[in-house]
């Protein structure tokens, strides 16, 4: 009996949570499996310069593109960017790929629970790309990009995200 009230109290609060309007995505932080590295430079909204393992590497988030150097928007989400992740020792997760065409790290990034690439979307600093097989959390950013475009969020007002284009 006490066993059936507890079991009814969890789905009363999933009912809740589901309800609140919040896409959960990051809850809990990393999922295991992550590799751990120092950000030495940031190079744009959706790429950094890591020390992995005593090498330097870029890396290019997964799922994820901001604005290009000469494209609207450019300073303002590689500084939300920065904000997260300069000088932090950061959590990278693959998806499947491993590396793009130019040898680029495919990860996404956490710093301590920060879900790096989510937050970017979530703040309408980065737009949804998703190049299969890495489409691990597609439809949640798909739903957080939305709503950053609906709430006119960092980058969505100047409209660079509506030129058709996915240049990375
Ligand atoms: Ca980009």
């Amino acid at each position: 009996m006490r066993q059936a009230s507890v079991i009814v109290l969890g789905i009363l609060l999933l009912a809740g949570c589901s309800m609140g309007g919040e896409v959960p995505v990051s809850g809990g932080g990393p999922l295991p499996g992550g590799e751990t590295a120092r950000v030495v430079q940031v190079i744009d909204g959706d790429t950094i310069d890591v020390n992995l393992n005593g090498e330097q590497v870029r890396v290019r988030y997964v799922g994820v593109n901001t604005p290009e150097r000469d494209q609207s928007c450019y300073s303002e989400a590689r500084a939300a960017n920065s904000s997260m992740v300069s000088g932090q020792t950061v959590t990278l997760l693959r998806d499947t790929s491993d590396t793009d065409q130019y040898g680029r790290l495919l990860r996404y990034i956490y710093v301590g629970d920060t879900f790096v690439n989510e937050q970017l979307v979530r703040g309408g600093w980065a737009e949804v790309v998703v190049y299969q097989p890495d489409d691990q959390y597609a439809d949640d950013f798909r739903m957080l990009e939305q709503q950053a475009a609906q709430s006119g969020l960092g980058c969505h007002p100047s409209g660079i995200f509506d030129d058709g284009s996915y240049t990375r």
